[in-house]
């Protein structure tokens, strides 16, 4: 073939060589219908490779070269949605279906159709393209604002780098990233070859490989991507379905069994059709998206929080099998808890193969009958662990035996107690060796003593080789020490030495946190370190001294002096101090019936005017707690702008989210209260 006058040979070829690429590309990932071989497709990929080599110019953005290229990151950059991404409300069975057919059906005032999607069971991520090449991605997020994760998302082969045109110069699409069953299958495979933990299922396996840091591990990772739905502000045609018809014809892969339904009969056979023949998709789906096919209908029903009134997720039923009860054993947790579990016969759940399951507790299996030999019904419902159900008892053969905790921990044979009124029994050893783990690691976690580079891995690494056998030791570690962690380089352990060294100053609170006391978690923590104000004035209190501290019951009281009983607890925190760590915190006063009395807030984003320091004293003046992460406990949420992921969290546990005006006219109101 000649080269025209007014482009070289490797122009040329280059642009026939991309083209082909992306064409098996398409056929590969998106179609699943491939029509070369690895090899003939590895022997373009690698001419273009050199080509670009020889030819940076070529070298163009949407070059299928360029989908794993980036450097790992030290972060991600916040990811702000054009229109917020919505989450879905849910519907549990034919009744909640049809209890939304009838609202929306009602809401409309007509008949309407509805589309039918497999709710894919991945993640969701936002798509931007300008001028048809594909710009930025980001994962949902609280909605608002998410995680940039564009290098990753290069290296899935199934989102196109370039559309094929007929879209706006500012183009966005959602949809689910996903990991395939086979993908998953051979992924842990390798994890379990490498000693390191399996993933529960797809879905963890596919969050975890687009948040990593490093795009060429996301590549490994060989995730899926399907998309479903473009913001309101696109327009893709009148409906859902030609909506879904235009992004495949675009370059996306769409789901190819969508379903278009004219009535909630009809939605319902779609759903009990799939629920009934999901195992043979080579992808988790958890239920069916419902939605009302009419796009001008969507917009005019509008959303309730964070749900379309116009969509719905009917979810599948947990699903359950039947198998053998071999054994029953016991695990060790962070704070001591022996934890029964049951040893299975292997069985496969959902194209997932089950080998333990936990029994929770004693009373649990006792109050099911449930004995060492019985056949078992075990469910798993999506990524919480598998759980006997109970035993078949048609199927008992008198060989069955009656299950009895140990009075002894099985790791470190210290005795086991179960405390009155409690349900698990606890190893009363601190520095129990199975503790050890547990310990350390949530010694060093974000809400602690926030010690950076000491995760899983590395407090795996230091516990299980015996380098620190508590906490106290992480303040005797060396350059020395740490070299013999692997997969650490010269200044990977100068970062964690590091950051040992600056946790030292971290304060009493985060101390008291990071001690794995039962019960006290962070706000305890920052009560006991304002009312107190030094651990040696904790350790002196008395039960009653204790329980006059606000908000702390006598089963907390008792734990704190347990703790403190414990001598080589004791011992322990001698060790921190002279190590350096700081064991002390300012008294705060708290307004004793200030108008926030025993009211628990956490600030979140940035205020308009008072900086977080002010809002805490603003706060704490008048009676109120702040605290760093969002519980049960918490009774508000100061948002600001960009605020982070405690928004989502009060959220979903319906925590009052004020804003910096509703906090001032909260404090000003109580108090104008009080005067009255
Ligand atoms: N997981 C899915 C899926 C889908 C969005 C757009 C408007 C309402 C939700 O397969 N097929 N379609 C939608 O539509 N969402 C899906 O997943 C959602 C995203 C966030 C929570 C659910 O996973």
């Amino acid at each position: 073939m000649s080269a025209s006058k007014s482009r070289p040979d490797f122009k040329e070829r280059a642009a026939d060589l991309r083209a082909r690429i992306e064409e098996a590309n398409v056929r590969y990932y998106v179609l699943d219908a491939p029509t070369l071989t690895d090899a003939e497709y590895d022997a373009m990929l690698r001419e273009l490779v050199e080509l670009e080599a020889q030819h940076p110019e070529l070298r163009t953005a949407d070059s299928p070269t360029q989908r794993v290229g980036a450097p790992a990151a030290e972060h991600f950059a916040p990811y702000e949605h054009a229109a917020p991404m919505l989450s879905l409300a849910n519907a549990f069975g034919e009744e909640e279906l049809s209890a939304f057919d009838e609202r929306v059906r009602k809401l409309a005032g007509r008949a309407l159709s509805y589309v039918c999607e497999l709710k894919i069971d991945g993640l969701a991520i936002a798509l931007r393209y300008r001028g048809g090449v594909f710009e930025r991605g980001g994962t949902r997020g609280d909605g608002r604002i998410g995680e940039d994760v564009t290098a990753n998302l290069r290296t899935i082969q199934s989102i196109p780098l370039r559309l094929r045109g007929g879209v706006p110069d500012v183009f966005e699409v959602r949809g689910e990233a996903y990991l395939r069953k086979s993908d998953f299958a051979r992924l842990n495979e390798g994890r379990e070859n490498a000693g390191l933990p399996a993933f529960a299922n797809p879905r963890n396996a596919a969050a975890g490989g687009i948040r990593q840091l490093d795009p060429k591990i996301t590549a490994e990772r060989r995730l899926s991507f399907f998309a479903y739905s473009v913001p309101e502000t696109m327009d893709l045609g009148p409906t859902q379905w030609q909506t879904l018809r235009s992004l495949e014809e675009i370059g996306f892969a769409v789901n190819p069994y969508i379903g278009r339904c004219k009535s909630v009969d009809e939605v319902l056979a779609y759903c009990e059709e799939w629920e009934e023949k999901r195992d043979e998709l080579d992808y988790e789906i958890d239920g069916v998206v419902v939605k009302i096919d009419e796009i001008a209908l969507q917009k005019r029903l509008g959303s309730v929080g964070r749900n379309p009134r116009w969509a719905i997720a009917y979810k599948f039923k947990p699903r359950e099998a039947r198998t053998k009860l071999k054994e029953i054993a016991i695990n060790v947790g962070r704070t001591g808890t022996l934890n029964p579990y049951a040893i299975l016969e292997p069985v496969r759940i959902g194209g997932v193969t089950i080998q333990n399951a936990t029994l929770h507790n004693e009373d649990y299996i006792r109050n099911n009958d449930i004995r060492v030999g019985d056949t078992v019904l075990v469910t798993r419902a999506g990524d919480v662990i598998p759980r006997v159900v109970g035993p078949i008892k048609e199927e008992r053969t008198s060989r069955e035996r009656i299950f009895h905790m140990p009075k002894r921990c099985p790791v470190c044979g210290a005795d086991a107690d179960r405390p009155a009124g409690e349900a698990m029994w606890r190893c009363t050893n601190a520095a129990c060796p199975a503790q050890r783990f547990e310990r350390v690691r949530h010694f060093a976690t974000r809400g602690a003593m926030d010690i950076v580079g000491l995760g899983d891995v590395v407090a795996g690494e230091l516990t299980s080789r015996e380098l620190v056998r508590d906490i106290a030791d992480v303040y005797a570690l060396d350059e020395k020490k740490l070299s013999q962690v692997p997969r650490t380089g010269p200044k990977s352990r100068a970062n964690l030495l590091d950051a040992i060294e600056k946790s030292k100053r971290r304060g009493l609170a985060r101390l008291l946190t990071g001690l794995g006391i039962r019960f006290v978690g962070e706000q305890t923590a920052q009560i006991l370190a304002d009312d107190f104000g030094s651990i040696d004035a904790i350790e002196a209190a008395s039960e009653d001294d204790l329980q006059r501290s606000t908000g702390i019951g006598p089963e907390l009281a008792s734990s704190v002096a347990l703790f403190f009983k414990q001598k080589a607890n004791r011992e322990m925190i001698e060790r921190l101090r002279a190590a350096g760590v700081v064991m002390t915190a300012p008294k705060r006063k708290r307004a004793a019936c200030g108008p926030l009395e025993g009211k628990t807030f956490v600030l979140t984003g940035t205020l308009p005017k008072l900086s977080r320091e002010q809002a805490t004293e603003m706060i704490e003046a008048a009676g109120g707690r702040v605290t760093g992460s969002v519980s049960k406990k918490t009774d508000y949420v100061v948002a600001g702008d960009s605020p982070g992921s405690k928004l989502a969290r009060a959220e979903e546990l319906g925590i009052t989210i004020i804003d910096e005006d509703g906090l001032r006219a909260l404090s000003s109101r109580a108090s104008e209260a009080r005067e009255r």
